[in-house]
């Protein structure tokens, strides 16, 4: 009898323990799938582009500039702070180069051989706008995206 109200007293606790883990998970499960992803205006996001001049080997140059920029699409989110790092990488003789987009941005990143700037904006335009070296067009040239923000 005393082995028998032992066991039984193990069988309960095991089921209680049980019930306790499995509510436990559950209640888990519940609260992350309650959880609400956190809204796009409370999102800041910083994005940072790497752009560089480069140029089409074994182009005919007199029909036009064989520059252009390393990434032609820059995609973005509305709202995000946005960092573009821009490079001339010619040699000491070689071309201006620059990085510009006209209003409502107006950026110019105007760079002489080997040097290098950066630009920092917030993308609060959304849409598509070019942008382009004001001594390479129209080869060198690229689209900035800003996605809109819902
Ligand atoms: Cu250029």
């Amino acid at each position: 009898m005393t082995t028998f109200a032992a066991t039984l007293i193990v069988v309960t606790l095991a089921f209680t323990f049980s019930a306790v883990v499995l509510s436990t998970f559950a209640q888990t499960g519940t609260i992350s799938q309650g959880q609400e992803e956190p809204s796009k205006e409370s999102q800041v996001t910083n994005r940072t582009f790497f752009e560089f001049n480069t140029g089409i080997p074994a182009f005919n140059v007199t029909l036009f500039p064989p520059d252009q920029f390393s990434q032609t699409t820059l995609e973005v989110n509305q709202n995000d702070n946005v960092t573009v790092k821009f490079f001339n990488m010619e040699a000491p003789n070689g071309d201006r180069h620059s990085f510009t987009i006209n209003a409502p941005y107006k950026i110019n990143l105007d760079l002489a051989p080997g040097q290098n700037g950066t630009v920092s904006f917030l993308a609060n335009h959304p849409g598509i706008y070019q942008f382009y070296c004001e001594y390479h067009e129209p080869t060198m040239t690229g689209q900035l995206l800003v996605v809109a923000s819902k």
